[in-house]
């Protein structure tokens, strides 16, 4: 992980491909193949050119409900124990419930990513134990409601300023600040206007001391600027990731791998 993040303090990116554990990944008879599926596409994306495959097992989707504690676990710690077994990718769980980062990080986890940008109680004692990478996300409210009104005074100034408070809560809590990715998190808690505004102005988060990760693949503010179903987002995520990398960000979080790298290898190859 330490070879990842000093990659990106040169011109150099990283790619996140996307492992969504499905809600009946573990119901009855579905569990040894559906942890087959989900190595498969992790080591799939790896080979695409993804250096860490994201795990997540609580769908923070706009509208999504909410998951039980035993229930994330069982979705999400066989899957990182399999693909353990099998690769040294680095793994990144992607929670906000303390007892699954540390359960997820024993098991083999590398990386903490954070919707709720370690928010919950005993989340950043967690991450400093195990001395890891965390993505801090900005969000405004929580999924069931965040996009029926998001409000902002300004909307890059008020994630910066959120941003940095939790940058700084890390550093409190004894997380080393090399180990500190800042994400804008689009389409959590914003408008279409707030998402373009966040991709326009991505250069002022990337001038804060933390490097930027940038998870827009696929979100339905595709959907709202271009009426594309979710599989026909591919163009406008691509392209947008090639912005961001334009202005600065490096972490790319994708679901669309083999793609992405095509279009960051262009963008680095001219900077
Ligand atoms: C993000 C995330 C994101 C980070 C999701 C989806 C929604 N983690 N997890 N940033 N989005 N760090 O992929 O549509 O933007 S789940």
């Amino acid at each position: 992980m330490q070879q990842i993040l000093n990659k990106i303090r040169s011109n150099s990116w990283v790619v996140m491909g996307i492992l969504n554990v499905t809600p009946d990944s573990f119901s009855d008879g579905g569990r040894f193949d559906q942890l087959d599926n989900a190595l498969k596409h992790a080591l799939q994306m790896q080979q695409e050119g993804a250096q860490i495959i994201d795990i997540g097992g609580e769908s923070t989707r706009p509208g999504a409900t909410v998951v039980s504690l035993d229930e994330e676990l069982a979705r999400v710690i066989p899957v990182i124990e399999k693909i353990r077994q099998h690769s040294d990718v680095a793994i990144s769980i992607d929670t906000s419930k303390p007892v699954v980062m540390r359960a997820a990080l024993a098991a083999g986890a590398n990386m903490v990513n954070d919707v709720n940008a370690l928010c919950a109680d005993g989340a950043l004692a967690v991450c400093a134990e195990f001395d890891v990478p965390v993505c801090l996300m900005h969000k405004q409210g929580e999924p069931q409601t965040m996009q029926d009104n998001p409000q902002y005074q300004d909307v890059i100034a008020d994630i910066c300023r959120y941003l940095s408070e939790r940058a700084d809560a890390c550093v409190d809590a004894g997380i080393s600040k090399k180990n500190i990715i800042i994400d804008p998190g689009f389409g959590f808690g914003k408008s279409l206007e707030n998402n373009l505004s966040i991709l326009k102005e991505m250069a002022q988060f990337c001038a804060m001391p933390y490097p930027v990760l940038v998870g827009i693949s696929r979100k339905s503010m595709f959907g709202m600027l271009l009426a594309r179903e979710v599989e026909q987002r591919l163009v406008a995520s691509t392209t947008a990731a090639a912005i961001a990398y334009q202005k600065g960000a490096r972490f790319f979080r994708v679901h669309d791998v083999a793609q992405t790298c095509d279009a960051l290898k262009l963008c680095q190859a001219i900077s």
